[in-house]
This record gives structure tokens, C-alpha cells and sequence, in this order.
């Protein structure tokens, strides 16, 4: 039986392309925390935990999501035969509550060690298999400027990199964002679909006028306009608005969409691996989306190029996926990590074909940008 040999888990920090600004926190660079698992035949499997904006996100940060795995999931994994992805995962959560984040890293490497056993890629080994092999990707507009923005659409148009914007809203009062985003529409919509996530930081009262407006303005979608944990609102948000309400923070797994579903809080469910707590628990919460017939969407931490392929996989299983993906993560940085970078063309991200996650680090540019290194950069 493949037993544990060695967990490495470090964080690793990549400044962004530009300031990213959302509603909770300004973002300069990326922090990843990347495990890699080596068992006892030799077979590496790697997997990211990212969150955004240290603990402004959410309740995991990337100091957390390390400690999560180097003090309590490794020993576990000492215990586990690593070519038994579920049993080993169960036996995790048996012994962790919550840590969602740093549970899907260890999901993410446990599944590229099977499919590089397999000789298969984890599209193959998720759900019920790979769909899909591209998967149309939106990108952010969120430089905190409207001229900038606009700059910025029209490039990625021009390069055909990007035809779906989503704009970071919920900083600035209700009228300014419907403003900006009404700049944006007017600029770029006849060519883009453009959509907004606020983060949950509207009041119900907010959102109500804030989701009418912005559909007079020609948006098309709005993320999370409130909390996430206040199903109610979100249900009387979702029923009197004629912009469909996309559920984001209020996903944490497959009870939680259940609890959405039967409050109708969301017609469009935004899937994101990590918040889930794995790759299959992405599937299970997509299958609840599926039943009841709402959107599908593929959603990002703003993670790296391994827990954008793992997402990938995911996503490149599902039947449906009505309003895209935004796996562009890796583009928001100014280095790649990988030694052979994810390919992004014609509006889409091609999902890797090799064995397991198909990727391999570039291992000069993860001790270059690794926080614990001599003398590192950011820290
Ligand atoms: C979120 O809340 O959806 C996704 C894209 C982006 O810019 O931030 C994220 C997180
Ligand atoms: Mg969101």
C-alpha cells in the first residue's frame, strides 16, 4: 500500500499585475500555500489553498491553511493508504472539522498521485468524467478606476483573452458603483457580458435598490449582494429582482446549496473548490444546482496555476456551465509558477490532458518566490 513518505507544505507569494481592488481588501500579490505529498512509491502529488486578502475573505488564511496541514491532516495521512482518495479524505474529516481550504489542497494532491497512477487526468476521475475540454473564462475588472477598466476590457477583447467582465463592487456608495458599472456597460456591452460581485457587503435594503438599477444599466448577473449567511433576504432579494442573484459566499458545501435551494436564494450557483471543501464536494454541490435547475458557474479564489487546473477538472465534468468560468488566477500574477504555463486562447482555458492535474512546477520559481526563503521579497 502507497503510504505518506513526505508533506511539504510553503507558502508561496506572487505580486499581482496590478492592484486588485474588491470590496474587503486591496490585493498586491497572491499568497498560495502549496502542499506536495511524495508516497512511499515515489509518486508526487501537488495541491494549492488560497484565499483572498489574508483573513478578510473568509475564516482560513494561507498561515492557517499551512498549520491546518502540518499539525493535524499530515499525521493523519501517516496513518492512510494514499491510493484510497475517499477513505483517506473521510478519515481527515473525522479528525478535522471545517478547514475547508486546506482539506481541498490535500484532495487536490491525493487526486493527481491517483490519476498519475492511473495514468489518467482527474476530469476522469471526478463525477461522471470529463465533458469538456475548454471552458470560457471572464476576467476581473477591478483596477478601483473606470477609465482603467474600460482600457483594460478593450485589450482583453482585442486579444481575444476575455468576452465576460465581472466588476468588484460594494466600496463606494450604491450610485457611484451603478455609475462606474453603467460607464463600463456603455463602453463594452455590446461586446461583453458584464456582471458584479459585491462581496456581501450591502444591506438588504442596498441590494434591492442597488440589483434594480444595475439591470436598467445592462448587467447581466450580480454575485453575492449580501450576506451570505442571511438565506431569507437572499430569497426575497432573489424573487423580486429581474437580475438573477448569484450565490458565491453563501456556498460552503453541498448542505449549505441544499439550504439555498430550498429557501430559492439564488438562480445561479458560483462553484468554487476550496470554499466547498474539495474537488468532489464541488460535484455534489453542482448535482444540487443541477436538480433544481439553476445556472452554473466556475468560480475562483484568485488561485495559482494548480488550484485553477484542479478547478478546471472540476468544472470540465459538468453538463452544463450557463455563465462560464473566471479561471483566470493565474493571469492576475506577474510569474507563473509552472513549468509549462496553463494555455488561455480565444476566450477559454484549455483544460490539461495529462495524467493527474497534467501540470509540474517549476521548482527555481517556487524557491525564488517561496515565503521562507532566505532574504524573500514581500515578507
Ligand atoms: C470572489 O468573490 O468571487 C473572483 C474573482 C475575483 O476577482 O475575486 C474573486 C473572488
Ligand atoms: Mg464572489
Amino acid at each position: 500500500m502507497p503510504a505518506l513518505d513526505r508533506a511539504d507544505t510553503f507558502i508561496v507569494d506572487v505580486p499581482t499585475i496590478r492592484p486588485h481592488v474588491l470590496a474587503m481588501a486591496t490585493m498586491h500579490s497572491q499568497a498560495m500555500t502549496i502542499v506536495r505529498l511524495t508516497d512511499s512509491d515515489g509518486v508526487v502529488g501537488i495541491g494549492e489553498g488560497t484565499t483572498i486578502g489574508g483573513l478578510s475573505y473568509g475564516e482560513e488564511s494561507p498561515e492557517s491553511i499551512k498549520s491546518a496541514i502540518d499539525t493535524y491532516i499530515a499525521p493523519v495521512l501517516e496513518t492512510c493508504d494514499l491510493s484510497r482518495v475517499g477513505e483517506t479524505m473521510a478519515k481527515i474529516r473525522t479528525c478535522v472539522r471545517g478547514n475547508h481550504f486546506a482539506k481541498c489542497a490535500i484532495e487536490t494532491a491525493l487526486l493527481d498521485m491517483a490519476g498519475k497512477r492511473l495514468g489518467l487526468p482527474v476530469s476522469e476521475l471526478i463525477g461522471g468524467g470529463r465533458v469538456r475540454e475548454t471552458l470560457p473564462v471572464a476576467w476581473t475588472l477591478a483596477s478601483g478606476d473606470t477609465a482603467r477598466d474600460i482600457a483594460e476590457g478593450e485589450a482583453m477583447l482585442e486579444a481575444r483573452r476575455h468576452r465576460i467582465f465581472k466588476l468588484k463592487i460594494g466600496k463606494r456608495s450604491v450610485r457611484d458603483d451603478v455609475a462606474h458599472v453603467g460607464a463600463i456597460c456603455k463602453a463594452l456591452g455590446d461586446r461583453a457580458s458584464i456582471r458584479v460581485d459585491v462581496n456581501q457587503n450591502w444591506s438588504e435594503p442596498q441590494a434591492k435598490l442597488g440589483m434594480a438599477m444595475l439591470h436598467d444599466v445592462g448587467c447581466e448577473l450580480v454575485e453575492q449582494p449580501i450576506a451570505g449567511d442571511d438565506i431569507e433576504a437572499m430569497a426575497r432579494l432573489s424573487q423580486d429582482q429581474a437580475i438573477p442573484l448569484m450565490a458565491d459566499e453563501a456556498l460552503t458545501g453541498p448542505r449549505s446549496a441544499l439550504r439555498v435551494v430550498k429557501a430559492s436564494a439564488a438562480s445561479v450557483f458560483a462553484l468554487k473548490i476550496e470554499q466547498s471543501g474539495g474537488l468532489f464536494a464541488t460535484a455534489e454541490v453542482a448535482a444540487i444546482a443541477l436538480a433544481a435547475d439553476l445556472g452554473l458557474y466556475g468560480g475562483t479564489m484568485l488561485e495559482g496555476s494548480v488550484g485553477t487546473a484542479a478547478s478546471a477538472h472540476v468544472f470540465a465534468t459538468l453538463p452544463r456551465l450557463d455563465w462560464g468560468t473566471e479561471l483566470f488566477g493565474p493571469l492576475l500574477q506577474t510569474d507563473e509558477i509552472l513549468a509549462e504555463p496553463l494555455h488561455y486562447a480565444d476566450f477559454s482555458l484549455t483544460v490539461p490532458i495529462g495524467a493527474g492535474l497534467g501540470i509540474a512546477l517549476d521548482e527555481d520559481k517556487i524557491a525564488y518566490f517561496r515565503r521562507d526563503r532566505d532574504g524573500a521579497r514581500l515578507h
